[in-house]
């Protein structure tokens, strides 16, 4: 089985995505996901003018070998740009193979290990009455697992708040990136009272999480992962800026907060250190920036070797092919944590036809042979890709912080 055709589609239907579709010589077509948000169209120049040229011809059931030429082939390794591109290629060839075997491709990644995917869901208030209200709302959807982000009075907009009743998108379709203010000692004096108010209304069972966004130092994020021990988080995520990976020693010393970390990761070598030494308790890939599910699979098994789980990002900037993807995962693997879902927009889905569920708190990737997504291209043509950028973070006095 050769690969006939290979095509690039950028579509904005509520958001921008970048999307691989492979076709073989007998018909089969897979898809990858290669969106990167706010760079985008680097990701698609990548994959149009340097990968597609190369597929042609290839065996479509060489996965390993084309992932290998792709990596080793470019000499220049990882990097958002190059990973995010051979993971829309890795996925598309297991979405292929999954269908050529007539399977969902959980089965061929050893099967299920387990009956459905624990998802966690987001909870946002510019308040305290408007979070609690959030967190209710995730529960009425079936949510059993919720990750808190809280305003911080006197910062008027924060990663991670939507609007009241909107759903949260930060890449927002401006000329230029929003500038948003940040004050740390005003957020790590906030964000315990928050806790203790949601623990209260919602008692001891409930599983919380809270995403720092890279924005503490180490005895920062230390000082924050004691500060809510009395609160039981599941996890405290991307504490600190994630480039330094002997950040996460000092605060490990500092507390039992489970810690989580790696969405701007794309390789297994970003966590080379993290994961011999135990400095963390969940790894947070997305397969979409971590070279597809070839490379996802072994860094999980080297994960597991520590009793360190994986925890998928799963925002709305990973698209439904890339979420799918992830999926399959979640199922097959021992070391299965917990899954992000931050559930697509209708638009989204009229162009993504999927057929991964989410019931009761439980995802599950679905029957169909392959991932189980399916691009409509005469949708993705209604809907033209706009640029978009991330807002970014100034200090008070105009300094620039990380987001
Ligand atoms: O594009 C940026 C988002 O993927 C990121 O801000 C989402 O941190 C995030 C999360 O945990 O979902
Ligand atoms: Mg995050």
């Amino acid at each position: 089985m050769r690969i006939a055709g290979a095509d690039v589609i950028v579509t904005s239907p509520g958001r921008n995505f970048v999307t691989l579709e492979i076709t073989t010589d007998d018909g089969l077509v897979g898809y990858g996901d290669a969106t990167l948000n706010g760079r985008e169209l680097a990701a698609a120049s990548y994959l149009r003018d340097h990968v597609v040229p190369l597929l042609i011809g290839r065996d479509a059931h060489k996965i390993e070998d084309t992932w290998q030429y792709l990596y080793r082939g470019a000499y220049w390794r990882r990097g958002p740009v190059t990973m995010a591109a051979i993971a829309a290629v890795d996925v598309a060839l297991w979405d292929i193979k999954a269908k050529a075997a007539g399977m969902p491709l959980y089965q061929l990644l050893g099967g299920a290990s387990r009956t459905g995917i624990r998802a966690y869901g987001h909870a946002s208030g510019r308040d305290l009455p408007e979070l609690l209200d959030s967190v209710r709302a995730r529960q009425a959807e079936g949510f059993r697992s919720i990750r808190v982000q809280s305003g911080v009075p006197g910062l008027e907009t924060i990663y991670g708040i939507s609007a009241r009743g909107k759903d949260y998108e930060p890449a927002g379709r401006h000329p230029l990136p929003n500038e948003e203010t940040w004050d740390t000692r005003a957020y790590l004096r906030h964000l315990p009272t928050v806790f203790e108010a949601v623990r209260n209304e919602f008692g001891p069972e409930l599983p919380l999480l809270h995403d720092c966004h890279h924005r503490l130092t180490p005895i920062q994020a230390a000082k924050l992962g004691k500060a809510l021990e009395p609160y039981d988080l599941f996890w405290l995520e991307d504490c600190t800026p994630a480039e330094n990976q002997e950040a996460l020693r000092l605060v490990r010393e500092h507390t039992t907060t489970p810690l989580a970390i790696g969405e701007v990761f794309n390789t297994a070598f970003d966590y080379q250190t993290l994961i011999r030494e135990q400095l963390i308790d969940y790894v947070r890939s997305a397969v979409t920036h971590t070279g597809g599910v070839t490379a996802m699979r072994k860094l999980f098994d080297y994960a597991g070797l520590y009793q360190v789980k994986t925890g998928i990002h799963g925002p709305t900037d990973i698209s439904p092919v890339g979420m799918a993807a992830g999926l399959h995962l979640d199922l097959a693997i021992h070391n299965f944590g917990i899954q992000e879902f931050m559930p697509h927009s209708a638009e989204t889905y009229e162009v993504f036809r999927r057929s991964y569920t989410f019931e009761d708190g439980y995802l599950h990737p679905g029957e169909t042979p392959g991932i189980g997504v399916e691009l409509d291209k005469k949708a993705a043509e209604k809907f033209e890709y706009e640029p978009a950028y991330l807002p970014v973070n100034r200090l008070r006095d105009g300094t620039l912080h990380d987001w």
